[in-house]
This record gives C-alpha cells, structure tokens and sequence, in this order.
C-alpha cells in the first residue's frame, strides 16, 4: 500500500470515536483552535497555524474545503460569525497591539474596529449583530468585557 503524502494527510483523517456525552469527530491533527460555527451550521471558522503562521481558515463542517481568510505575519486568533453569516471578527496584533477587526467571509476587507493601547480579545457578535462583546486586559489577571456598538450594523 502507498504511503499518504503528509500534506493531505490531515485532510483525510476523521477520527471517530464516542464517550457517554456523544460522538466527536477529530478533523484535523494540525494545530487548530478556536472554533466557531457560522449560523447556518455548514462552516466552522477556526484559528490554525499550519502555513506556519496563525491564520483564520473556514471549512466544511466535515473537515472539507479549508481555506485560508487571512495572510498576515500577525497573530489572528478568535474568530466569530456575525449573525447572519455574513461576517467575522477576530483578534489581531496586525497594527502592534490587539485589537478586534471584522472582515467579509471570504477573508476581503479587513476594518479594525477598536483602537486602544489595552489588548483586545476574544470578540463575540451580538445575536443582533449591532455590538460586538470582546475582553479587554487591564492589568494581570484582569479583564474586562466591553461592548462595542457597530456604526454600520444591520
Ligand atoms: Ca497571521
Ligand atoms: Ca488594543
């Protein structure tokens, strides 16, 4: 039997397996993180480093399909889908220090939403799609959550 080549061997790893809670799927081996549904159920949006750098990829719900939405040296961690799915916010350190940007779902238009010397973090759409709720670091071992009221929301 041939060997699979390493580059697409995550693709087809689906591990299945289950516990008393229910059945996991395994999807990839890389190192991913920070998984978020879109709204309708069919993509998870996610954190992943596999190009060598922390990017946001969305794929399939099956593992199919990733693509990577953001190319930057930066950091880009957390991201989440705007209610209607059309969007989503993430953290990056693009600008020198964390802030939360928003782009379109196919990674076009990044827009930097805040603008402080804080860290910014960890942003969470509003089920109306009017704020956006992320963390901001104040000093060590405290945060605190902020709302950011979105000028040009639905
Ligand atoms: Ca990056
Ligand atoms: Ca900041």
């Amino acid at each position: 039997m041939k060997s699979i080549p390493l580059i697409f061997a995550w693709l087809v790893w689906l591990a299945q397996s289950s516990n008393e809670n229910g059945q996991y799927l395994a999807i990839s081996p890389a190192d991913d993180n920070s998984p978020a549904w879109s709204p309708d159920g069919k993509h998870i949006v996610f954190e992943s480093n596999r190009d060598g750098n922390e990017e946001i990829y969305l794929m399939r719900a099956d593992g199919s399909e990733p693509r990577r939405l953001t190319n930057h040296a930066a950091s880009e961690p957390w991201p989440s889908f705007s209610p209607e799915g059309k969007r989503i916010a993430f953290t990056s350190n693009r600008d020198g220090n964390l802030e939360i940007y928003a782009m379109q779902r196919d990674g076009s238009k990044p827009t930097r939403l805040t603008n402080e010397a804080a860290r910014d973090l960890w942003p969470m759409w509003s089920p109306d799609g009017r704020k956006i709720a992320f963390a901001r670091f104040v000093e060590a071992r405290k945060y605190d959550i902020c709302v950011l009221l979105l000028r040009n929301a639905p």
